[in-house]
């Protein structure tokens, strides 16, 4: 290629820019020679620069707050065919929270909070829908005194319910749990502690382990 053909390509180049905070650059023929005889091709010709932004401070983590009534404290819970996500799930006792339960799974599926004679309960009262259709699950009785929570959720639905920690939850003698009791989840895996932690985001018991007065989640 003739000294006047490069200077033509290299005009011909658009101006290319290195990174966002210079200013662009036009390659010099020199440079030109060296693309179009590595490429081959005469006028066709991409620079790549890989380029890294500049460093900056890396933000301080948020601190963790419990929630109030006039600021709730999101917890997001994910439920699949058939588990949950997170696998435990971490609340202060007292505060308010706004549980956002996802349903990302094929099945309907719920969210009962609550502490094991709960979680008999739903799981004695929703036994009798066995074998039934898909559809909505039955209203069940909570018992007596109970002041946990319990969210039903479509397959591709998010429901929002704003709940406060009972005060002494984790007084508990069973301890706590999130459990589907639409027949067959709770065996198939849809069943996770609840850890009580304080103020300063720090255990005040360990989460307890899943009962055997349930069936176990298969493989555990
Ligand atoms: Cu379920």
């Amino acid at each position: 290629m003739s000294a006047a053909r490069i200077s033509r390509v290299a005009a011909a180049i658009p101006l290319v820019p290195i990174c966002g905070h210079a200013p662009p650059v036009r390659l010099g023929p020199s440079l030109v020679r060296l693309v179009v005889s590595l490429a081959g091709l005469a006028g066709a010709a991409l620079l790549l620069v890989a380029c890294a932004g500049p460093a900056g401070p890396t933000p301080a983590p948020t601190p963790f707050t419990p929630g109030t009534a006039s600021k709730p404290r999101n917890v997001i819970i994910e439920m699949y065919d058939y588990r949950y996500l997170p696998a435990v799930v971490d609340l202060v006792p007292g505060e308010t929270v706004n549980l956002e339960v996802i349903n990302g799974g094929l099945e309907t599926h719920e969210a009962v909070l609550g502490d094991m004679p709960a979680q008999l309960a739903w799981e004695s009262g929703e036994a009798a829908t066995l074998g039934a259709p898909p559809g909505p699950t039955p209203f069940v009785s909570p018992p007596a005194g109970f002041d946990g929570a319990r969210i039903v959720v479509p397959s591709g639905q998010l429901v929002e319910v704003a709940w406060t920690v009972p005060p002494d939850a984790a007084a508990a003698w069973s301890g706590w749990y999130l459990g589907c009791h639409i027949p067959g989840h709770w065996a198939k895996g849809m069943v996770v502690p609840v850890r009580f932690i304080n103020g300063a985001d720090r255990p005040i018991a360990p989460a307890p382990v899943i009962p055997s007065i349930l069936p176990t989640p298969s493989g555990s």
